[in-house]
């Protein structure tokens, strides 16, 4: 796998197979575990074991043995599903959704007397089946915590004819559920601010602030994007203020979950789904990247936003700086900078009439080009993807997100480029999670562009950054 362009070197990725959701985040003595969902058959969704890794950073990373694998013939013999971890008084607890074929999903518990290595299977399910009530579509993914001195969980699900919902349990041993009916119900005939599917998977809920926030991966026949909803949480009820997109880069930020740290902050990881063809995805032999570690913040429109966390700075190498300055209208202005494993930081003011663009991962002549572009009149930020590979089997839809800035507020640009992932966080409120894949070698310039009226650059940097796999 050494020598292919298109995989990152400082986002976590296992060596080889297919990779989904993040699971059983957790801080546990000086060492953080970040488990995920891994077929170690190949580069496929199937037959799903929880793989395993470890970081004393979160930035560098260990692979450990896989955690949990399914049991022929228990509730988990064709999927161990998503799931979360937590410390039941001093014993790691994993509680997980086991998957058998045709479509029994199972709520599941494991613990670990060994230091989070290997698991031991509670024998029974931890829930027999889903509320008898409910004509429910799915019944898996789980988020756990401690409230009034008991157990809390919610399962994701969604309402045949209403939409996602998360169901809300409670128990005192982790092994013993009570059915506290629904959190919320979404409505899946609803657009307006966002639609919110038929169902929700992977959630995760929490106190941010003064408030509370619940985290929803959404679904119908296929994934399509996070929602964040803000509001009041009493008496096992939700009540959202404020819903919308985690990440506008839809289905490449997907199944994130969060883990809250010692020193206060809630830290995120993603999963970033390929956006090529399953022939690509098999010959290459890997699928699936983790987003980089990010903390979960409220921005300061009120959304909810999910930024790299301060320590992603060590991993800045090399650095290069682009002189301040006007970009006239017309051609793209070529900068010296260049690269496939980059971080890009940029401050400018978009023409108050028109649009500017920063142009990424550019072949000299343009045919390759991934270009993200402010359009001042409409206050949206988008990643067009039309040109960004020369290659036939690849997503070529634009991400689009909604930034509206104050008067006199420049744009402020941190992109994340690492062979065919694309982070980019606008304005510490915003960001942009995706897949591009170059395939020209001389695919790797940076150039600005203005439309209509001059733009001016205020600062632009650049660093190489590190491959924490050391190779
Ligand atoms: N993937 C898991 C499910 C989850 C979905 C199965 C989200 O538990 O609902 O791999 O990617």
């Amino acid at each position: 796998m050494t020598g292919d362009p298109h995989r990152p070197r400082y986002h976590f990725l296992p060596p080889a197979n297919w990779m989904n959701d993040p699971n059983g985040l957790i801080q546990w003595g000086e060492t953080f575990h970040l488990f995920y969902q891994y077929n170690p058959a190949g580069a496929y969704h199937r037959h799903i074991h929880w793989g395993h890794a470890t970081s004393a950073d979160l930035l560098y990373w260990q692979h450990q043995p896989i955690a949990l694998s399914p049991t022929p013939g228990g509730p988990d013999a064709d999927g161990c599903w998503s799931g979360c971890a937590v410390n039941d008084h001093g014993a790691p607890t994993i509680i997980y959704t086991g998957f058998r074929l045709p479509d029994a999903q199972t709520p599941c518990l494991a613990v670990s007397h060994d230091g989070l290595l290997t698991w031991q299977k509670w024998p029974e399910p931890i829930i027999a089946a889903p509320p008898p009530d409910l004509d429910l579509l799915g019944f898996r993914d789980h988020t756990v915590w401690r409230e009034d001195g008991r157990w809390s969980m919610l399962i994701g699900a969604g309402i045949r004819g209403q939409g996602g919902t998360v169901l809300l349990y409670r128990s005192a041993d982790l092994r013993h559920w009570e059915y506290g009916g629904p959190l919320l119900i979404g409505d899946a005939g609803q657009f307006d601010p966002v639609w919110t599917g038929t169902l929700w998977e992977c959630p995760d809920f929490f106190a941010l602030g003064a408030d509370n926030v619940l985290i929803c991966s959404v679904w119908d026949q296929r994934p399509y994007y996070t929602i964040a909803m803000r509001g009041d949480y009493r008496d096992g009820r939700f009540a959202p203020q404020v819903t919308h997109k985690l990440d506008y880069g839809d289905a490449h930020f997907y199944a994130p979950q969060t883990m809250p740290i010692r020193d206060g902050r809630r830290i995120m990881f993603g999963w970033v789904m390929e956006g090529r063809s399953e022939a690509a995805v098999l010959a290459a032999g890997w699928a699936g990247v983790m987003s980089l570690p990010r903390e979960v913040r409220l921005a300061s429109d009120g959304q909810v936003v999910a930024l790299p966390i301060a320590e992603v700075r060590q991993l800045r190498g090399m650095g290069k700086r682009v002189s301040p300055g006007c970009i006239m209208p017309g051609a793209p202005q070529w900068t010296p900078i260049r690269g496939a494993h980059l971080e890009l930081e940029i401050t400018l003011f978009p023409p108050a009439q028109g649009a500017c663009s920063v142009w990424l991962r550019a072949s000299p002549d343009g045919d390759e080009a991934t270009i993200l572009r402010y359009d001042s009149a409409r206050a949206i930020l988008t990643l067009d993807r039309s040109r960004s590979s020369l290659a036939s089997d690849v997503w070529r839809d634009a991400h689009h997100a909604p930034l509206p800035l104050a008067a006199g507020e420049p744009l402020h640009l941190r992109v994340f480029l690492d062979g065919s992932l694309i982070e980019v966080f606008a304005n510490d409120r915003r960001s942009i999670t995706s897949r591009i894949y170059p395939v020209r070698p001389d695919s790797g310039g940076v150039a600005l562009q203005a439309e209509g009226n001059p733009a001016e650059v205020v600062a632009m940097q650049a660093w190489e950054m590190a491959d924490i796999w050391g190779d």
